[in-house]
This record gives structure tokens, sequence and C-alpha cells, in this order.
């Protein structure tokens, strides 16, 4: 057996979300007439409480999107220097809209350093500096551990942009995670952003898509960013159709992810050769340190080597860096399957003589 814990987004379609896909409702949705996508669009607004909604191929195109329309050419974007958006979307901003990405310091928990954030936000009167348009927030905080930023914090980051006139869009990828590991809807922990984009294809299991959130006007906007993009999809209700499975019967049991994910974090925490707190861990992410026999981190050697250990006996899991190991809990990842992969990692850690 497999316990495959490298992401949420190996998770397969349920049954409910197959049998869905066979019999949706299609239409062309570049003519607005897909009226599964309809569907879902409208249950995606009022689920996040905001005007409208936008059905995109990805969670990268979403952001990739949202950012386009939020700022023009020549106009900045301050991102988190650990943030998805500013790592992994391969630059999409800067790249295809001129926007410039000033990476701002986060902490430990996903917040974006306050004083640094203030400090780079640049308005026209400085001919030197690109104007600031945008700020940009992760929630969860995938690198910072599945961190999910609270109501407070959220909103500390909304008044400040918008006392200054610059809007906030959410990287809300796992968006349903923090709202349930912080006990609050997740229209409330949205509520004064700009926009926000959620992916369907991790924890809540749909094989493709993700949504941009917002008012009718920027969601307006952001279809023609959209097809730009590449992403104006024809009969896409037959994936649309699993997302609204993901969101009407998957959404609730994130809960049962984040106490897997908090045993596997205390199963992790009592070997020796593991550096982590489990009471960082809130949601269905934990992040890891190992060290070797002579208590020092794992060179990227060494990590390849052990990952590929535990995947020897049965634990596929990923590297952040080296020494630092990501594991993500999920749908198809039941409570017998942490004790499992607890046993495989052991193993791993014994055969590598670490
Ligand atoms: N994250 C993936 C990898 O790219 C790291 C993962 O396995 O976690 N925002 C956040 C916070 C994400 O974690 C991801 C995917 C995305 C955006 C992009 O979503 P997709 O993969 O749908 O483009």
């Amino acid at each position: 057996m497999i316990i495959d814990l490298r992401s949420d987004t190996v998770t397969l379609p349920t049954p409910a979300m197959r049998e869905a896909m066979y019999r949706a409702e299609l239409g062309d949705d570049v003519y607005g007439e897909d009226p599964t996508i309809n569907h879902l669009q409208e249950l995606a607004a009022q689920r996040m409480g905001k005007e409208a909604a936008l059905f995109v191929a990805s969670g990268t195109m979403g952001n990739a999107a949202a950012l386009l329309t939020h700022a023009g050419r020549g106009q900045a974007i301050l991102v988190g220097n650990q943030s998805h958006i500013y790592l992994y979307e391969a630059g999409g901003p800067s790249t295809l809209g001129g926007s410039p990405m000033y990476a701002i310091p986060t902490h430990p928990d996903g917040m974006l350093d306050l004083q640094k954030l203030e400090a780079s936000i640049a308005d026209e009167s400085d001919e030197h500096v690109a104007a600031t348009a945008l700020i940009c927030i992760e929630n969860t905080h995938n690198r910072c551990g599945g961190r999910a930023l609270s109501v407070e914090q959220v909103e500390t980051i909304t008044a400040l942009a918008h006392a200054r006139g610059l809007a906030v869009h959410m990287d809300g990828a796992r968006v349903f995670n923090a709202a349930i590991a912080l006990g609050v809807p997740v229209a409330t922990l949205v509520r004064s952003v700009d926009s926000v984009m959620f992916c369907l294809s991790k924890g809540l299991s749909a094989p493709v898509g993700s949504l941009l959130v917002g008012s009718t006007e920027f969601i307006r906007r952001a279809r023609r960013a959209r097809k730009l993009l590449g992403g104006g999809m024809r009969q896409a209700g037959i994936l649309a159709a699993a997302g609204i499975i993901a969101l009407e019967q998957m959404v609730d049991r994130l809960a049962e992810d984040h106490e897997n994910c908090q045993r596997l974090a205390r199963g992790l925490a009592d070997f020796p050769q593991i550096d982590l707190d489990p009471d960082h861990v809130q949601t269905n992410i934990v992040s890891f340190t190992v060290r070797n026999a002579q208590q020092q981190k794992l060179s990227e050697a060494e990590t390849s080597q052990f990952l590929q250990k535990a995947g020897e006996h049965g634990v596929l899991m990923g590297p952040w860096e080296p020494g630092v190991i990501r594991a993500v809990t999920h749908y198809g990842i039941e409570s017998h399957h942490i004790d499992v992969a607890l046993a495989g990692i052991r193993r791993a850690l014994i055969a590598m003589q670490f």
C-alpha cells in the first residue's frame, strides 16, 4: 500500500463527482451558455459572500487572471516572499502583465511583516518607483505549514491597503481549510478582500478547476484576462459538475484531514531525528526538519535519498528545501493510514542510519 502525502492535489474524484460529471448539462461557456458552470459560479459567489465568480482551469490561472485585472502594466504588486504566487507561478504577473512583484518578508504564521509592507507601498508622486496597485495574501499559507490567517490578521492588511487606495487579492487555494480551522464562515474570512481564488482540486477532491471570486465588475474584466491566458473553455461544465459536488459535499470533511495531520505531526515529533512543533500545525499540512546522525539538517542529496527510502517503505512526501519536508493529509487518507505512514517513516529513518 502506498500512502501518498505529497499533496492534496493527488486526490481523485469521488463516485458522486463521476456520476455528476456523466450527467452534467453542458453548453459553450465562452458564450456563457454552460448551465453547470453558471450554477457553480453562482454557488461559489454565494459561499464567499461576493457578487460574482469565474471558473478557471487552475489556481495558477485564477491568481494570474486576478493580478492582471487588479494591476496594469508598470503597476507594482506586493507579495509575500514565501508565497505561491511569488515562488511557484512562473512569474506570471510580471512576465505577462508587466507588473513588478516586490517580496515582503513573511512571519512563520503566514502574516506579512506590516512594517515592511507599509514601507514598500509606493505612490505615483515619485517618478522613480512603480506605483503600487495590489497586495496579495495567502490563506492557508502553504510554505508556512498550512497556517491559517485569522479574520483579524486579514483585516489588518485590508484596512492598511484600502486606506492607501490599494486592492487585496487572497490566494485562498485552501481557504476552506482556513475557515474550518478557525471555526468561522468562509464568507467572514474573505469579506474584506477585493478578490479571492480558491481551488476545487486540492482537499475538495475535484479533478480540475478553481474559482476566482469578487465584484461583478471585477469578474467581468477578469473574464478577458482568462481569455488572454487561454482559459476560455467550452463544455467545461463536465468539470464544473465535480466542483459543485466538491462545494456541497467535501467542505466539512476537511476537519478530518486536520485531525489526521495533527496525529501525524505528533507522531513525527516523537522521532529524535525530526524537529517540529505540533502546535504549529493547524490544517492539513505539516512541514518538518530532518537531521542526520551528526544532528545536522539533511543535505539535498540526503533529503532525496530519505524521500526515496520512505517511498520504498510505502510513504510518499515532498521536499521544501534540503532537510525540510512537507506531508499533506487529504481525502483518501484515513486515520489508520497515519499509523502505517509513521511506521514507514520510522523504517526509512532507521534504514538511512540517521
Ligand atoms: N500548490 C501545489 C504546488 O504547486 C506547491 C501544492 O502541491 O501545494 N496557491 C497555493 C497556495 C497553492 O498551494 C497552489 C498549488 C496554487 C496556488 C496553484 O494551484 P494549481 O496547482 O491549481 O495551479
